[in-house]
Parts: C-alpha cells; sequence; structure tokens
C-alpha cells in the first residue's frame, strides 16, 4: 500500500483489491499460470496466504479448479493470462458448465479502448465475447470501483442454482488503478449464503411418494449432482428407508458404497430396461441415459426428477412429477413424507435383479481372474480395484475409452465423491488437473487411472505435480494407440491414425522431475509399485504394459462412431 499524494489516506490498487475480495470470500487457492498482466496478482496472492498452484497449460488448471468446485461446493478459481492463455482455458470453463462444476476463470485482459477498435494490442482478443457462449456467465470489471461487485457476482453466479462456469474479465489497466485504501475497502463485500436452499413444492412430495408407492419396479439413478450436494446421509436415509434399487451414475459411485444391497449396477441393462417409475436424482436424461429412450428403456417407464434447474424437466421425456429443488431439501422432504414406511418394493423386482446382479457379477469375477500377457484391461484393474477396496480415502481420476469404461465397471467405491472422470462431455485431458485439485483441496493419495492417449492431453503436469510435491500416482494403462495400438496403414508409409509410439515408457518421464517412475507387465508388478507408491506418498507414474491389441475402438461408445460406407 503507498501513501496517497496528499498524505492523508493511504492508496491501494486493483490487484490488492482483487486479493482482499477472494479472501474475504474465503478462496483458499488459486491454479493459474501467470504472465502479463496478472504476475503480480499471483505473487500478492501468495503473500497473502492464498495457496498458489502454478501450472504448465491453462487448460489443466481450468480443470483442476473445476474439479476444486465439485469437492468443495465452493467455485474454484483459475487465473489466466490474455488472450492465447485465456483461450487456452477455455476448455477447462465450458466442460465446467456443461458438468454443473462451480468455477470463476479471471484472466487479465488487454487495454479496452485499443481492443474494441481493433488496433493491434498485445494478446488482443474479446475476451468477453469469446466465453459467453460456453460459459454459464461472463463478466467484465470496467473500474476499480467494482472489483468487490463484480467478484461477488462472480462467485454468486459459479454456485448459486445449477453450477457452472463463470468467466470475469479484468483487464491490466483497473489492475493497475488505485483508489483510497478505506474507500476501496468499503467497495468489496462477502456473498451471504451463496447457494441458497430451494425447497421443493409440497404437493409435488406427496405425488412423487404416491408414485413411488405404486410402482411395481421402482429405480433410482443417482447422478454427480447428487454427489456434488453434499446430501450424503439424507440420500442414503432415502434408499434404506424406502427400499427402491438404485444405480450411480459414474461420478455418483460411492454415494450410496457400490457394495450395497441396494446397488444394482451390475444389472444395470436389466433396471434400466425394467424400470416402470423412474426417480432421477440429479442426473440428467442425457446421450449418458440413451435420452430415456429407445432398447435401454421400457416404453411405458415413467419419469420422476428431482433438480434444481426447472427447466432441464421433459428435456428428453415427459417428467411426470419435476421436483424443482436442491437435492438436499428435496430427499428431507420425501424422508419426512416417508416417515420411516418403506415404498412397498414388490419382491419379485428385487429377485429378478438380484438374480441378473450375481450373473454378472460371476462373469466379472472370472474375466478378472484371467490372466493373459501382456495384460489386457480387466487383470491390469484387478489389482487397481484390489487397491482402492484397501484404500477407500484414495481419490480415483480417470479417462480415456476403454480404460474409463472398464475402470468404472471393475473398480468399486464406498465413498462419495471420491470419483472424478471425463464427464458429461467424455472429454480427455481432465487427468492431471483432477488429480492435482483432488491432492491439494483433499490431502488424500490420489490415483489417476489413465489411458496412454487421454495421459498425453494434460502430462507436462507432471512436473506440477512434482514441484509441488503431491501425492499422486499416475497409472498409464499403455496399449500403445488411441482405443488400441494395433491398427495397421494399409498404405505402410506413415503410422495409422490411431497409433501411437509403441513401447513408449512414459516412467520415464517423472523420472526427469524427480518423482518415481515403474514399468510393470503383470498384476503383481503392479499392486507392488501401487503398494511402494503409497506407502512412500512421492508422486508416482507406473507405466503399464498393455497389448497393443487390448481395447475396442471407442471403447463403450462403438455404436455412436459414424462409419464410411465406401471404404475399401
Ligand atoms: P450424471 O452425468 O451423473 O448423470 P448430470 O451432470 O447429467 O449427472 O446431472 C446433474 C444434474 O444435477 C444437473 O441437471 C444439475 O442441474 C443438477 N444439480 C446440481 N447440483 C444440484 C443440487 N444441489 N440440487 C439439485 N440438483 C442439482
Ligand atoms: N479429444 C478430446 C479433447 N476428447 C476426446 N474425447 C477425444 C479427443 C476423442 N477420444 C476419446 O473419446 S477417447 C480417446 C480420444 C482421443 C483416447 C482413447 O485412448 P486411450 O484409452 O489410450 O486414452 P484406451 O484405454 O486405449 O481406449
Amino acid at each position: 500500500m503507498e501513501p496517497s499524494p496528499a498524505g492523508a489516506d493511504p492508496l491501494t490498487d486493483g490487484f490488492h483489491l482483487v486479493i482482499d475480495a477472494l479472501k474475504l470470500n474465503d478462496v483458499t487457492t488459486i491454479y493459474g499460470l501467470v504472465g502479463i498482466p496478472i504476475t503480480d496478482l499471483a505473487r500478492l496472492a501468495q503473500a497473502s496466504g492464498i495457496r498458489y498452484i502454478g501450472f504448465r497449460h491453462e487448460s489443466n488448471a481450468g480443470h483442476a479448479a473445476a474439479a476444486a468446485g465439485f469437492l468443495t461446493r465452493k467455485p474454484g478459481v483459475c487465473l489466466t493470462v490474455s488472450g492465447p492463455g485465456f483461450l487456452n482455458g477455455m476448455v477447462a470453463l465450458a466442460n465446467a458448465t456443461v458438468n454443473c462444476f462451480p468455477m470463476v476463470h479471471i484472466a487479465g485482459s488487454s487495454t479496452r479502448a485499443i481492443v474494441d477498435l481493433q488496433r493491434g494490442d498485445y494478446e488482443e482478443l474479446d475476451q468477453l465475447a469469446v466465453a459467453r457462449p460456453v460459459a454459464k456467465a461472463s463478466y467484465r470489471i470496467d473500474r476499480i470501483e467494482d472489483i468487490g461487485r463484480g467478484i461477488a457476482r462472480a462467485i454468486r453466479t459459479a454456485v448459486a442454482g445449477r453450477p457452472g462456469g463463470v468467466y470475469l474479465d479484468i483487464p491490466g489497466d483497473v489492475l493497475a488503478q488505485t483508489i483510497g485504501a478505506a474507500a476501496g475497502a468499503a467497495t468489496l463485500w462477502k456473498v451471504v449464503d451463496p447457494a441458497p436452499r430451494q425447497t421443493p413444492a409440497p404437493d409435488a412430495i406427496t405425488r412423487a411418494v404416491e408414485m413411488l408407492s405404486g410402482a411395481e419396479r421402482p429405480l433410482m439413478v443417482l447422478g454427480k449432482g447428487a454427489a456434488y450436494a453434499q446430501a450424503d446421509d439424507a440420500i442414503r436415509t432415502f434408499v434404506e428407508a424406502s427400499g427402491i434399487p438404485f444405480v450411480p451414475m459414474s461420478m455418483a459411485k460411492g454415494l450410496v458404497p457400490d457394495d450395497h444391497p441396494l446397488c444394482v449396477s451390475a444389472a444395470r441393462s436389466l433396471a434400466l430396461s425394467r424400470a416402470d417409475v423412474v426417480l432421477l436424482v440429479g442426473a440428467r436424461l442425457n446421450w449418458l441415459l440413451h435420452h430415456g429412450d429407445g432398447p435401454q428403456w421400457s416404453d411405458t417407464a415413467q419419469f420422476l426428477q428431482i433438480d434444481i434447474e426447472p427447466t432441464e424437466f421433459d428435456s428428453n421425456q415427459p417428467i411426470s412429477v419435476p421436483l424443482a429443488g436442491d437435492i438436499g431439501s428435496t430427499v428431507e422432504a420425501l424422508n419426512r413424507a416417508l416417515d420411516g414406511r418403506p415404498v412397498n418394493c414388490p419382491a419379485a423386482w428385487h429377485d429378478e435383479l438380484n438374480s441378473r446382479r450375481e450373473h454378472n457379477v460371476a462373469s466379472m469375477s472370472a474375466r478378472l481372474a484371467e490372466d493373459p500377457r501382456p495384460m489386457h484391461f480387466y487383470n491390469a484393474l484387478r489389482p487397481i480395484r484390489e487397491f482402492v477396496e484397501a484404500h477407500p480415502d484414495v481419490y480415483l481420476v480417470n479417462e480415456g475409452a476403454n480404460a474409463l469404461d472398464v475402470t468404472r465397471n471393475v473398480v468399486e467405491m464406498a465413498v462419495p465423491r471420491h470419483r472424478l472422470d471425463s464427464g458429461t462431455w467424455g472429454v480427455m485431458g481432465i487427468g492431471l488437473g483432477y488429480a492435482i485439485a483432488a491432492a491439494v483441496e483433499t490431502g488424500q493419495p490420489v490415483i489417476a487411472v489413465e489411458g496412454d492417449s487421454a495421459f498425453g492431453f494434460s502430462a507436462m503436469e507432471i512436473e506440477t505435480i512434482c514441484r509441488y510435491g503431491l501425492p499422486v500416482i499416475i497409472v498409464v494403462l499403455n496399449n500403445g494407440g488411441v482405443y488400441r495400438g494395433d491398427e495397421i496403414n494399409p498404405l505402410g508409409d506413415a503410422p495409422a491414425p490411431t497409433v501411437l509410439s509403441a513401447g513408449a515408457r512414459h516412467e520415464r518421464l517423472i523420472e526427469a522431475f524427480g518423482g518415481a517412475g515403474y514399468h510393470v507387465e503383470s498384476p503383481d508388478e503392479l499392486a507392488a509399485a501401487l503398494d511402494a507408491a503409497v506407502r512412500s506418498r512421492r508422486p508416482t507414474l507406473i507405466d503399464c504394459g498393455l497389448d497393443s491389441a487390448a481395447g475396442t475402438e471407442s471403447g463403450h461408445l462403438t455404436s455412436l462412431n459414424p462409419r464410411s460406407s465406401l471404404q475399401e
């Protein structure tokens, strides 16, 4: 703080006010990458006691902020430079919005008077216009007096209602503006109750209980909105009090443990196709649920949906009972309406699901017991499944195609919000950003199970992991390609499109930065490496050599992949 020219009221500036406003709103961590005009902002943030995590690419910093938002229910903050640095962050901002994760992307920007006349400034870009279509909302602070308002507005918008990504543009010259310190402080405020509870209509609760009670084959689908809501006890109470079987979407795994008697993940196809009344809890009827349509669902299924965003209802199917409210309040209201009486879920439905589940569990066990060399996905995942079972507090990050689909099915989760993955978009590149956020926000070890292609999207962040000494274990399921590594280009003059370097030794990358590297070729070697890694808490990369023929194109999404009928 500088003395003012008059010597009376000391001056503060935009940099300090941004930090003060963030601190006032309990922001404890910033994920960013520095440069003009925000380097001093990062420095001052660190000096003020905010934890600053510096990344190697803005996309990964943005993904980290989004994951922090999902894990904490407070907006994660990402900080980038203008122009290209800002643009690098846009995939993460859009992905956060699509996933309903709260985050605020703050970017410095160039001088308005030059940008708006397109006079050619350093890193000139109309950032506000670029961010608008992909963010939940985008704001710019044009005067130092509006810094407090802009940050309050960004935080409120990120978490209130359906959470999402908010872009906050701060031109470099606003950061450098000065104001009297007392006058500046008076412009800041702390957002009160950033995500107020939204209670559902009582008559909707009554209708929901009636409809569930009259069902012959009721089913609950728990989505990542339910995991995000942190209403774990209320949801478990409702599941157990109602006796309705449930399937978790991938990031809701563990919200109620996967080994719970009412969890019918192992009979998912049957459950979806036979259910007559379906309660969606923080899950959209989007492509991941086949739009509630087609052979995967019964033609006569009726849907009830709990969602904080009323425009979600009827987006794909008629919603017989829209329960508009936050999940905590709504499920608590349902629990009160049940008042300890189970929903009379017919025994025949449980029996049908249980017998399919037993059958599928036996097939899975047989699959896991196979032990081919080179390894395939299932036998490589056996020690990972056992590792996560033995260490339920470890966070699991997961991306790839086969690496994603098979891990989701094989690795059971026992606690809420411990699985972070490619999400609604099925995006590659979230891996190390999410892993860093999970380690930073929780202090727990993290295991990132990565396809070798997926790993490449954020691989340089192994340096970040080593620099901050984070307890992250990266397992690269390395079959040498996108989906698999054995495609041959018939022309023979260049690698086929899906092929990556055969036999790449990814563990050597982490050794360059002082982490521990392992290359393994058997489940026993993988188990031993995982054990050493978790004991040491050292940043570790385990390159797991798989058969180049392991995996199917597009994993479980083969049917979504259009094919040319004209190919030779
Ligand atoms: P999944 O991919 O796991 O099926 P989705 O991301 O499709 O889940 O759905 C999450 C839904 O949860 C979104 O429609 C979102 O509006 C909703 N949601 C998020 N947070 C809450 C909350 N606190 N209360 C109610 N609904 C919420
Ligand atoms: N780019 C981005 C940003 N997201 C994507 N989803 C893709 C490209 C396309 N894609 C997938 O959908 S999965 C995948 C890509 C490139 C990688 C699959 O290979 P992998 O995993 O090595 O990561 P498996 O286990 O070998 O299938």
